[in-house]
């Protein structure tokens, strides 16, 4: 009992509601913690109140399951109807699904791990414009079915727009689909945004001419939404319709506005997560998993989902979790860390973008990761720390990934002067160890399941820690 109501109804079966699945650790008995997470994301408070009645008691979140590990803590799924959310308003929804309930001082941890979207509040937005086939229809792959090869420009900050725009034409002509600004660089002194654009689109365009294959540079416009819109007009009037956008920081109500202008425009958007793990990562937060499902029902084309073998956080089985979330329209579940959830059709597929400290060496492996060649490949230090310079290293790419698409190996006889380089800079980690990790990973599967329901979050972080390539 919660503010003299109770809140735990097993029987409950959700059916167009929104579900959450969140570890919750505290001070009192889990049932309490739990029932006060469930009022004070709806409609209760920590009395009962003389306004309250039967009918807005039905808008009430229900907790039909818990999973727990001690009598302080566990997992707990909550659902809510859909009437009690304000239509198509996220920021309604998450002042009441990811709000007051993280600052509630009987909790020591609170982590809210995925949550699914009924169908019913889905439609009423668009998603991607373009998405997974309409980025291949643009660079033409739709049959080859290969990766996309990209770059960041690196070092991230610093270069002028003649010196960015070099190394931008060098990576185009020697294979690479897509540049890209780094997450920090946008309209700096020393590389201001507009001369930076107009020297890469040439670059793009030149490349294009050159090698007959389109190219794609997204232009970071992250900023606050007057300069945005400005900086969209700029590229509508130079025929260059693509761009990136920070997600995470601009922020949902700004990006939902940036999204809307980009979409009438029918620009192609890669989407970069910076920022987004200083929620996903500890023990009150909230995971990536909840973001990226924001992200492609607001309709970003690609989004950075992590790599699972490169420097960024997260083990490949959860990492390919979240490339299934923006690719697939049915989401197979690992309860209680994933749910299960149907994408309505209108919300097209979005290509995951694996980036972070990878290189040539490592190309193989990450499409294992992925499971699948519908996918960016992104490297930045791989690229342009290649001992022959960025050329070279875009070459290494293009190639390594190439031959892990065709089922070959990067680091076999045919691997180019290039390539090999590249790996004997930076090692090489084969397909092979990847699957292993998968096949071990189901055969152990129930095992972690169970480990996870009695060492709860603990459980968890042992798989990102110790269900890795080593
Ligand atoms: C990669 C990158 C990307 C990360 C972001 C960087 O550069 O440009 O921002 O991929 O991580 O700045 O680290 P390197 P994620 O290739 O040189 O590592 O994709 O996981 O969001
Ligand atoms: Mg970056």
């Amino acid at each position: 009992m919660y503010g003299g109501q109770g809140y735990i109804d097993p029987n409950y079966e959700p059916e167009e509601d929104f579900v959450t699945v969140l570890w919750i650790k505290g001070r009192e008995k889990l049932e309490r913690l739990a029932e006060g997470i469930a009022a004070e994301s709806s409609v209760g408070t920590w009395t009962g109140v003389k306004t309250a009645n039967e009918r807005i008691w039905e808008l009430r979140g229900r907790i039909f399951r818990l999973v727990k590990s001690s009598p302080t803590s566990g997992f707990v799924f909550v659902a809510y109807p859909v009437e009690h959310f304000d239509h198509d308003n996220l920021l309604q929804l998450m002042a009441s699904i990811r709000g007051n309930i993280f600052g509630m001082k009987a909790l020591d941890e609170l982590y809210l791990l995925d949550w699914s979207i009924p169908e019913r509040y889905q439609k009423k937005f668009e998603g991607p414009v373009h998405g997974i086939e309409g980025i291949r229809g643009y660079l033409g792959t739709e049959k080859s079915r290969r990766p996309h090869v990209g770059t960041i420009v690196k070092p991230k900050v610093g270069l002028t727009p003649e010196e960015f725009a070099k190394v931008a034409y060098e990576c185009f002509s020697n294979g690479l689909d897509l540049v890209k600004d780094d997450e920090n660089l946008v309209n700096q002194d020393f590389c201001p945004w507009e001369e930076r654009v107009l020297k890469v689109v040439e670059a793009a365009e030149k490349a294009e001419e050159e090698t007959g294959e389109k190219k794609i540079y997204v232009a970071n416009i992250t900023d606050f939404l007057p300069r945005m819109m400005e900086r969209i007009d700029f590229l509508m009037e130079h025929g260059w319709k693509m761009a990136m956008v920070d997600v995470y920081v601009i922020g949902v109500a700004g990006l939902k506005e940036v999204l809307d202008e980009l979409h009438r425009k029918k620009f192609i958007v890669h989407a970069h997560r910076a920022g987004y793990a200083a929620e996903h990562r500890g023990r009150f937060g909230v995971s990536f998993a909840f973001w990226e499902k924001i992200y492609r029902l607001l309709g970003v084309d690609q989004l950075h989902v992590g790599t699972g073998v490169g420097k960024m956080e997260g083990s490949p089985v959860f990492i390919r979790k979240y490339a299934e979330i923006l690719r697939r329209e049915e989401i197979e579940g690992f309860e209680p860390v994933f749910l299960n959830m149907r994408w309505c059709k209108k919300i097209k597929p979005v290509l995951p973008v694996a980036s972070g400290g990878l290189h040539p060496g490592l190309v193989e492996a990450v499409i294992a990761v992925h499971g699948t060649t519908d996918l960016v490949v992104q490297a930045g230090g791989g690229v342009h720390g290649h001992p022959g310079g960025s050329g070279a290293g875009a070459r290494a790419m293009r190639e390594a990934v190439e031959l892990a698409a065709a089922g070959e190996s990067v680091s076999g006889k045919r691997a180019s002067r290039e390539l090999r380089e590249a790996i004997e800079k930076w090692g090489y980690v084969p397909a092979s160890k990847v699957h292993e990790l998968f096949e071990r990973f189901e055969m152990e599967k129930e095992k972690w399941v169970e480990r996870i329901a009695q060492e709860g979050f603990d459980a968890i972080e042992k798989i990102n820690r110790e269900v890795v390539v080593s």
